[in-house]
């Protein structure tokens, strides 16, 4: 059976989400990070990084939160009504990269700044000034998706694949950061992409059930 190592709120969001719209069996392991089991021996063999999630299947283990989400869809995708997770055309799928990266490289590496200065880093390696920088970095990156996102249900064509999977938790993360305040066509393609059947839960909501 597929194992997932990475429990919600983490970015192992991203790899359920695909696994639950594609309706596959598996099993979700935790790695208590502050613990330290993401370091352990064992778990460096996964992923050298140290990092969460870590996808095994077979004899595969693969790691990067987006890469998982675009394995699972070449692998299984035939499972998702209606197919298409990964479009057909080259053009298409170039055009899923392109939001995919955008995705992970513009709208999350400032996300991931804030939540390093605001409480990862060392107190003294904290920063106010880099994170009021990285929000400005961010809401200048989600202008460009909310104009991209005029008159489009979907990032690329008409229908959902990947790069939607991707875009539902990053911007949910954004929104936790209050970077959609200027960007409503993102908030309530959101609201629709989280009102699916198959969405996993959000960060706030994975986050109250911790703090319960
Ligand atoms: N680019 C990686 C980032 C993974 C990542 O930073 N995961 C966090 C949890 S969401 C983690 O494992 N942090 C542990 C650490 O950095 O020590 C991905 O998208 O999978």
């Amino acid at each position: 059976m597929i194992k997932l190592y990475g429990t919600p709120p983490t970015r192992a969001l991203r790899a359920m989400w695909l696994l639950n719209e594609l309706d596959l069996a598996h099993e979700i392991i935790e790695v208590d990070i502050g613990a330290g089991e993401n370091r352990t021996p064992e778990f460096l063999v996964l992923n050298p990084a140290a990092k969460l999630p870590v996808l095994v299947d077979g004899d595969l283990a693969i790691c990067e939160s987006a890469a998982i989400q675009l394995y699972l869809a070449d692998k299984y995708g035939d499972r998702f009504p209606g197919g298409g997770l990964i479009p057909a055309t080259a053009e298409d799928r170039a055009r899923m990269h392109h939001w995919l990266f955008f995705l992970m490289t513009e709208i999350e590496a400032p996300l991931w700044r804030i939540a390093l200065h605001s409480f990862l880093y060392a107190e003294e390696e904290k920063s106010e000034a880099e994170i009021a920088l990285a929000k400005r970095d961010g809401r200048r990156m989600v202008a460009v998706l909310e104009q991209h996102m005029q008159g489009r249900d979907f990032i690329v064509g008409a229908q959902a694949t990947v790069a939607d999977f991707n875009a539902a938790f990053t911007l949910d993360w954004a929104n936790e950061e209050g970077l959609l305040g200027d960007a409503p066509t993102l908030r309530s393609y959101l609201e629709t992409m989280y009102a699916r059947a198959k969405a996993p839960v959000t960060i706030a909501e994975a986050m109250a059930e911790l703090e319960a």
